[in-house]
């Protein structure tokens, strides 16, 4: 089992992963990052854990790890941003994840919106954000992460859309090393959220991503949107032109048309 300080050990972060709460099994993440950020958890606390009972992914689906073979952890973020300001969270996780991934892989990482990231076009991580807001600003946000790192076999119905480091590399990955390069990745890419704003976020995420300018089918609360994605606006919201007029999409799971499902 993971402890707080083996995970430390060679840490090159300021403030991300300053407390680190380790679990052998947990019921999510996510779930005890919300409980300590609600009675003051620092930004840049940790919540890691080798199982979960009730690992989950957007709308309540589930996120299926086996315990000892990924990483499964979240992070504790307060920024200052509005319910919209959460797409962007989103992407600029995934673009973190995607450098972390490759700093310690070599392996190529593409970036599907909203929050998935893929290796040959199969999933290889998921990112989960969740937040508290009072007054339409933010309390405090979860930034939820499943990463796919030395599983070889997963459920059936995942078969064709999962994968994972190791399958992708045909070696065992150190997870203790990718958790920590993540962090880094994570810490590096906030503060230049912060800095710089959206813009530089959007160019890296656009630079990885295969959909612009590809017909699409988002559904969306029930509706079925088809279009061409054109790109990103400010907030992270995927432009699409339809036959009718151009939309910005926050939520929703793309497919590529004439594509599987990734
Ligand atoms: C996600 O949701 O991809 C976000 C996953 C976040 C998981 C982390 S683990 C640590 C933290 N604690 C939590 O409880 N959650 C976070 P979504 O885009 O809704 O994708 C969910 C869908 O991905 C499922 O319905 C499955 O089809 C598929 N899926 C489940 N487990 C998978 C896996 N290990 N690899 C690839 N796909 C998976």
């Amino acid at each position: 089992m993971f402890t707080e300080k083996a995970l430390r050990k060679g840490l090159k972060t300021r403030t991300f992963g300053n407390k680190i709460y380790t679990f052998e099994t947990i019921d999510s993440t996510n779930n005890c990052a919300k409980a300590v950020a609600g009675v003051g958890a620092l930004e840049g606390t940790v919540v890691i854990s080798e199982g979960q009972t009730a690992g989950r992914g957007r709308l309540g689906r589930p996120w299926y790890s086996n315990p000892h073979e990924n990483l499964t952890f979240s992070v504790v973020l307060r920024p200052q941003l509005s319910n919209e300001g959460f797409n962007l969270l989103s992407l600029y996780a995934a673009v973190a994840l995607a450098e972390a991934i490759e700093r310690v892989t070599q392996l190529r990482v593409e970036c599907k919106w909203p929050n998935d990231l893929l290796i040959d076009k199969k999933k290889v991580a998921g990112i989960l954000i969740e937040g508290s807001f009072k007054d339409n600003s933010s309390e405090y946000v979860i930034l939820g992460i499943g990463i796919n790192v030395n599983q070889r076999n997963f459920p059936n119905d995942l078969i064709q859309t999962a994968t994972s480091l190791s399958l992708a590399s045909n070696r065992e990955v150190d997870r203790a090393d990718l958790f920590r390069e993540t962090l880094r990745s994570l810490e590096r890419n906030y503060s230049n959220l912060r800095n710089s704003g959206s813009p530089s976020i959007l160019s890296v995420w656009l630079s990885r991503s295969s959909v612009i300018d590809k017909p699409i089918s988002i559904s969306q609360q029930g509706t079925l949107i088809t279009g061409i994605v054109k790109g990103l606006n400010s907030d992270g919201g995927l432009i699409i032109q339809t036959n009718e007029s151009t939309q910005t999409v926050f939520a929703g799971d793309v497919i590529v048309v004439g594509s599987s499902p990734g």
